[in-house]
């Protein structure tokens, strides 16, 4: 291979994900270090991280615990092959981890990311029909305006059309539920929704459509994220659980966001009372800090699949890195630094001052919407006529270049800010989004 002419800050070869590569490449944005609730910019400015760096960093930037264990077990034993061989730290963090989880979801698979854990708990729900002489339940239900990931399963089941749309067919047998953001009946409601419970009922319509004997799971966001923070009508998930346990469908709660305490809970279904069959979950287990996931399953999944002769492989799944020990390493660091501040709870302590915070921006310019549940926030703007997305990215860029980090997804801006956010902080991001609003066109 030839030797190319390559400068230190050349933008080119580096393909972005998710990114306005163009764009970005004529005025990036670009970050060099960070501590606890800030960035710092490649010019030298601080910036108030409000989004969590994207909903994962729950407890600050560059913990000094976590980086202690990273570099403690990246000096031990950095590798350990993962498929019929362990390390200890594997199994300390799996039962660390049930420990925290609803009661019943006894054992951890463990992936690298959300899209992973995703993939893992729909094949997960398929095979464990089949293990169980079950295996015409194939069906996967997914919802509109879900994400469950980027890859091929989290796709089908999602319900963001532009990260569908271009990739051809998708997983068959696959059904949406429709969403549940009814701006008409709910805008600017504290909380959860008081409408829309009903919503759940189509549930039993697509049952009705399909039979319930092929249908295999119902894959839903407790609070739904990236589509631009989705609270659940009162009462609608546990609609969902109860017409799932009714028909034997698993109920796979996507916890990506909502896992380790974004909601004031250590999980969502803690905080609805409402516990699924399957939880996904990723981002603030390790902190954001190196690339983890782990499937919770109750333990009659687990279970259900360990029959037949010890020596075969139970389950045909797994990933290189599955548990792998420098990440095993921070999420028990991460775990410890979560109990030891008690960030898994904190959110709660917060929730309501965040909530008077951000609807204190109800008579801001542009805003149509502002919703909440513990630590996550979206203030949804008016779109500039014909020109969707334009004005929120334009806060997005002006907020960057003030000192403050926000997160847009449509026109709508979402913040999710690490668990450890001082009240002032808290209004600091309000004030900040005040002037922003006042300037942007
Ligand atoms: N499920 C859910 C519910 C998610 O929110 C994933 C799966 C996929 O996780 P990975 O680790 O494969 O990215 C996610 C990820 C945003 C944003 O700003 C949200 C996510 C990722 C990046 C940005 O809304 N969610
Ligand atoms: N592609 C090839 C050719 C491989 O050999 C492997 C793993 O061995 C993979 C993909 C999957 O990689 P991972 O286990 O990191 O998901």
């Amino acid at each position: 291979m030839s030797e190319k002419n390559v400068i230190p800050n050349d933008l080119s070869a580096f393909w972005m994900p998710f990114t306005a590569n163009r764009q970005f490449k004529k005025a990036p944005r670009m970050f060099v270090a960070a501590k606890d609730m800030h960035y710092t910019t490649s010019d030298g400015r601080s910036v108030l991280d409000a989004t969590a760096g994207l909903w994962c960093v729950n407890a600050g930037h560059c913990r000094p615990k976590i980086t202690k264990a990273i570099q403690e077990q990246a000096a031990e034993l950095d590798y350990a092959p993962a498929f019929q061989i362990g390390h200890p730290k594997a199994f300390e963090l799996a039962n660390k981890l049930v420990n925290i989880a609803p009661k019943g979801m006894d054992n951890v698979f463990f992936t690298n990311s959300g899209s992973e854990s995703v993939e893992t708990a729909l094949k997960i729900a398929l095979a464990y029909h089949r293990v169980k002489g079950d295996g015409s339940r194939f069906r996967l239900i997914g919802r509109e305006r879900g994400y469950h990931g980027v890859n091929f399963g989290g796709i089908s089941v999602g319900g963001i059309v532009p990260n569908r749309k271009m990739f051809g067919t998708l997983l068959t047998g696959v059904d949406h539920l429709p969403h549940t953001h009814l701006p008409k009946d709910n805008a600017f409601t504290k909380g959860e929704p008081e409408f829309g419970a009903n919503l759940a009922d189509e549930l039993e319509r697509i049952v009705a459509l399909h039979d319930a004997s092929t249908i295999a799971a119902v894959i839903v966001e407790p609070v739904a994220g990236s589509t631009g923070v989705l609270i659940p009508p009162r009462g609608y998930l546990q609609r969902l659980r109860d017409i799932c346990t009714k028909h034997k469908i698993l109920l796979i709660f996507d916890e990506v966001i909502t896992g380790f305490g974004r909601l004031g809970t250590p999980f969502a279904a803690d905080y609805f009372g409402v516990i699924p069959d399957i939880m996904v979950t990723a981002k603030g287990l390790t902190n954001g800090v190196i690339p983890m996931g782990a499937v919770f399953v109750k333990s009659e999944i687990h279970d259900a699949f360990m029959n037949g002769p010890e020596h075969l492989i139970e389950f045909m799944h797994g990933y290189t890195y599955s548990g792998n020990p420098i990440a095993a390493a921070a999420g028990l660091a991460t775990l410890e630094t979560y109990q030891e501040e008690g960030l898994l709870t904190r959110g709660a302590d917060l929730a309501s001052y965040w909530q008077e915070a951000l609807h204190s921006l109800h008579d801001a310019p542009h805003v149509i919407d502002i919703r909440n549940i513990g630590l996550i926030g979206a203030i949804e703007l008016e779109p500039i006529k014909g020109e969707p997305t334009k004005r929120a990215f334009a806060a997005f860029v002006k907020a960057f270049d003030s000192g403050l980090l926000i997160r847009t997804t449509g026109d709508i801006i979402a913040l999710s800010p690490p668990l450890i956010i001082k009240k002032s902080q808290i209004d600091e991001i309000v004030e900040r989004l005040r002037t922003i609003l006042n300037e942007v066109e």
